[in-house]
């Protein structure tokens, strides 16, 4: 059995939010906000079967998905674009690969002592966070 990342998790580092954000195309005044916020992920692990709530003062973001089965993704209230999304285990790790218009898109949770560790990717832009549980 895999790693289990159910619990709440708070944001305690994000290196690079910026340029992943850049590359996304978010404006500049949506930036400005984005990266002073310290969200929190609340996630539920049953089986294949994953619930990440990612949620702030100023937007929140619900990704609902199984293992190993492709699902359209809108990304809504973050850059709104429309992808394909898979989501595989890679060892311990929990792999996602956002098909779309944006190259290289995609993120990878996995543990790391007690912390959630995330790296998103756009492009060339990699943005690294790290969570404690609450
Ligand atoms: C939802 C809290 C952040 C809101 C930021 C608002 C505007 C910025 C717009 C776009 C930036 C792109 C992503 C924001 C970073 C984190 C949100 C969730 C990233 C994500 O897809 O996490 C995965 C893995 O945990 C589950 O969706």
């Amino acid at each position: 059995m895999p790693v289990d990342f159910s619990g709440t998790w708070n944001l305690i580092s994000n290196d690079n939010f910026e340029g992943y954000m850049v590359a996304l195309g978010i404006d500049f005044a949506t930036r400005k906000i984005a990266k002073m916020l310290k969200p929190q992920k609340v996630i539920k692990q049953d089986g294949d079967s994953f619930y990440i709530h990612t949620t702030s003062t100023f937007r929140d973001y619900l990704l609902q998905f199984k293992i190993g089965e492709e699902f359209e993704e809108d990304n809504k209230g973050l850059d709104n674009r429309k992808c394909k999304s898979l989501v595989t285990w890679e060892n311990d790790k929990l792999v996602c690969v956002q098909t779309g218009e944006k190259k290289n898109r995609g993120w990878t949770h996995w543990l790391e002592g007690d912390d959630l560790h995330l790296e998103l990717r756009c492009e060339n832009q990699v943005c690294k966070q790290v969570f404690k549980r609450a």
